[in-house]
């Protein structure tokens, strides 16, 4: 039998402070993404009033945002959600870019989890699949993502 240490989060989220961040560009249907990633965080035991919603601009402030919230040092995971849908400009590309770099090497230099659900669409329909129909809810998959990195971070300091 091997006794290797296996070290994992859990989706228990109670006492612990969420910040969302969300882009209010495309806010039909970023508006649906941070219900659903509420939603996720209280149905796991998350408090109303541990959680904190940073409305910003568009998803190139995300990271701007965020790194913001983090300095409050009051929050123990960031989420940041977004929706890019693809005009005809190369903005989409280059605002794709921007939040996904920006987003990741916060996650890296906060030494909090910083959760990426950000949408990025080729259409309309794609938008309305992703923010809470056929795909699915990403803002949920975000939450998740940051209960379970909380919990993992919390796991790997007591391990
Ligand atoms: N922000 C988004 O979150 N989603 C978009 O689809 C989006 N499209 C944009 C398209 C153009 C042409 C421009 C100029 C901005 C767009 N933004 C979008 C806003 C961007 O993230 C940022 O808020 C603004 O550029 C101000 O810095």
């Amino acid at each position: 039998m091997s006794s290797v240490t296996v070290v994992e989060g859990v989706f228990k989220a109670d006492g612990k402070r969420f910040g969302i961040v969300a882009s209010r560009w495309n806010s039909f249907f970023a508006d649906r993404l941070v219900e659903g990633a509420v939603d996720a965080l209280v149905r796991h035991g998350a408090s109303d009033s541990d959680i904190v919603v940073a409305k910003c601009p568009g998803s190139f402030e995300l990271p701007q945002v965020a790194k913001r919230l983090a300095m409050t040092k009051k929050l123990d995971a960031i989420i940041c959600l977004g929706v890019l849908i693809r005009g005809s400009t190369p903005h989409f590309d280059y605002i794709a870019a921007e939040a996904t770099k920006g987003v990741g090497a916060l996650g890296l230099d906060l030494g909090i989890p910083v959760s990426f659900g950000v949408i990025t669409c080729d259409s309309l329909d794609q938008a309305v699949e992703r923010s809470g129909s056929k795909a699915g809810n990403k803002g949920v998959e975000a939450a998740m993502a940051a209960i379970e990195m909380v919990s993992l971070y919390d796991a790997l300091d007591n391990s």
